[in-house]
């Protein structure tokens, strides 16, 4: 029979495969696992993130990944990391994993997740009904309350792909884990937003190309910190970096800036995994390892330079 029942990361994996690893994990690694509520969906699923911690007063570092439904390989990302943080011997990595608290969610938008395993692989938005229009959802990456719909950051179009819903907030699941961020934020000095694909690290500001973040500079620094490591790697793969506003479009309400702005996380990143559309948000599974290879040596990196600054 087909790989159908085992976790692993030679394929995909659904919502409930991705749970019940989590379960395992966390009775495997009682001591330094704990589990944490975000909140519920629309759709009332339980949002579930791991806290790993392996010394009191870490700085922490928080990841989100798969706020955006058909991005599997954010998830399939924060999956394998995770794995690694517990499983590994290598010097490296055990000294990342025990110098840092980490907090991940793997599936933020577990009912987009869930149906865009099971009826539409494209999907991106949440699955709450609009009161106006027949179209389905919000692109919960528009939907945080920082600068929300300003610049045109956002459509005001329910149909659209970057609807910004009707008010900030409105997605129950970008209202939990705004709550639940802003509970712990003086232990997060660190925010990475898991999306695909570009390869690309996004810094703030998405809602205004006018002016920079004061931090800029050093922002900039550690996602060329990013990207240098991760080239350097047999697979050469590159990333670019700078500014959601100046690199892409002007997008507002997205979780870097709620971080930067409203929470004062100064180091705040979205990364855009691989690749550069040959696959795009489709990409084969073969390139699971690869990708999770580049991010764990890339979040290093990144991570070294922060401790320079
Ligand atoms: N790209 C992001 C998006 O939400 C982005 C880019 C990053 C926008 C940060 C705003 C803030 O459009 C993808 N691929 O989702
Ligand atoms: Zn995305």
């Amino acid at each position: 029979r087909a790989d159908t029942s085992e976790f692993g990361w030679t394929r995909y994996n659904t919502l409930e495969e991705i749970e019940k690893w989590l379960d395992e994990i966390l009775s495997a690694y009682p001591g330094v696992t704990e589990e944490f509520i975000v909140g519920q969906s629309y759709e009332n699923r339980t949002i579930r993130g791991i806290k790993i911690s392996y010394k009191l007063n870490n700085p922490g570092v928080f990841i989100e990944s798969n706020i955006h439904a058909r991005e599997w390989i954010t998830s399939a990302t924060a999956t394998w990391l995770i794995n690694q943080f517990l499983t590994s011997e290598d010097e490296m990595i055990r000294s990342l994993a025990e110098n840092h608290d980490w907090y991940i969610v793997p599936v933020l938008n577990v009912d987009g997740f869930v149906y865009s395993h099971e009826k539409d692989r494209m999907w991106r938005k949440t699955r709450q009904p609009s009161e106006t229009s027949s179209c389905v959802g919000v692109d919960p990456n528009r939907n945080f309350d920082s600068h929300w719909m300003e610049n045109g950051g956002a459509s005001e179009e329910p149909c659209a792909e970057n609807y910004g819903g009707p008010y900030a907030n409105s997605e129950p699941e970008i209202k939990a884990i705004s709550e639940f961020v802003a509970s712990i934020k003086d232990k997060v000095n660190v925010m990475l937003a898991f999306h695909s694909y570009s390869q690309l690290l996004l810094s703030p500001y998405g809602h205004t190309a006018e002016e920079e973040p004061e931090n800029y500079d050093d922002l900039n620094a550690v996602a060329k910190a990013y990207a240098d490591a991760v080239l350097a790697l047999p697979y050469g793969t590159s990333y670019d970096y700078g500014s959601v506003a100046s690199v892409l479009y002007i997008a507002s309400g997205g979780t870097n800036d709620w971080a930067y702005n409203e929470q004062d996380i100064r180091i705040s990143y979205t990364i855009e995994f691989r690749d550069q559309g040959k696959y795009g948000f489709i990409l084969p599974p073969a390139y699971i390892v690869p990708n999770s290879e580049e991010a764990l040596i890339g979040i290093s990196a990144l991570l070294d330079k922060c401790q320079e600054l």
